[in-house]
């Protein structure tokens, strides 16, 4: 199934994207595609693959976060390749050109007491490189979601600030500890000085959001799982950079993975596809 189309991308999304460092697509995903990659997602799920992660804290499989499924997949590996979402990561950047670095899906099952912490992704990333500081994230929502089931809130404007900060554990286990990186303001306790925002979702629906912006979630407090599938895109060059503080999947799949990047080495070729519309 062909779709890799941005139809459902508006000029206001992209001026929101450029201002607010996030915008939601309405109806960016078929149902046809939802319909096929929610089993896929199951499937994944149930069945852990190398870059995969338990990422519930003090609880055991409330939060699972799959890396690269793709590669492991033939629906995400369809749905990456023929789907829509390059195109839309694509018309929101601006970019001439767009390259794929990784597919993540986030379960949190029904009743996860599992908030995400506010952070920001750039520095989990074992990347250099203008395209490392312009990720665009693609977020499709596989369930309906709403705050009450843990839909991701934003902070507007943060992606401009210019700052960088530590990555935090998403479960607590204090793997970024002891880090000479500045930490992130306590958004979670003066929420009223920034302005946040989050959508509540149907299937199919799809928030894109800047590397550099600042995002968490709360926990899943409704009866039914909350699934995202959030495909990471490069709009531009990213080389390999395996620092210290960065996701130790992340840095294993692309230094020990099938392309075994060295240091300083650009992220190309087939496992990380490029595209053009
Ligand atoms: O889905 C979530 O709870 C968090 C998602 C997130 O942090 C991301 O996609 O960067």
């Amino acid at each position: 199934m062909t779709e890799n189309s941005a139809s459902a991308v508006t000029e206001q999304n992209i001026e929101e994207y450029q201002r607010d460092g996030v915008t939601c697509i309405r109806g960016a995903i078929s149902m046809d595609w939802i319909e096929q990659l929610r089993p896929a997602a199951d499937w994944a799920q149930a069945n852990y693959g190398p870059y995969d992660g338990d990422i519930s804290a003090g609880a055991e499989d409330q939060f699972y976060g799959g890396q690269f499924m793709w590669w492991r997949e033939d629906t995400f590996r369809d749905f990456i390749l023929d789907g829509a979402a390059a195109a839309i990561a694509q018309a929101l950047t601006g970019a001439p050109e767009i390259r794929l670095f990784y597919d993540f899906l986030l379960t949190k099952e029904a009743g996860a007491g599992n908030p995400t912490p506010w952070h920001q992704d750039r520095l989990y990333y074992p990347l250099a490189g203008d395209g490392a500081d312009n990720v665009c994230t693609t977020w499709i929502a596989l369930d309906p979601v709403t705050l009450n089931s843990g839909a991701v809130e934003y902070v507007k404007g943060s992606h401009a600030w210019g700052r960088y900060f530590a990555p935090k554990s998403f479960n607590d286990d204090g793997r970024y500890g002891g880090l000479d990186i500045e930490a992130l303001p306590d958004v979670a306790n003066t929420r009223g000085d920034y302005d946040i925002v989050h959508y509540d979702l149907e299937p199919g629906d799809c928030v894109a959001h800047h590397v550099m912006g600042v995002h968490g979630a709360p926990e899943n407090n409704a009866d039914i799982r909350r699934r995202g599938l959030a495909i990471r895109w490069l709009p531009a060059e990213a080389t390999f950079d395996p620092r210290e503080e960065t996701q130790y999947q992340l840095k294993a799949a692309l230094g020990e993975g099938p392309d075994k990047f060295e240091s300083g080495e650009t992220v190309q070729g087939d496992n990380f596809p490029l595209f053009r519309f």
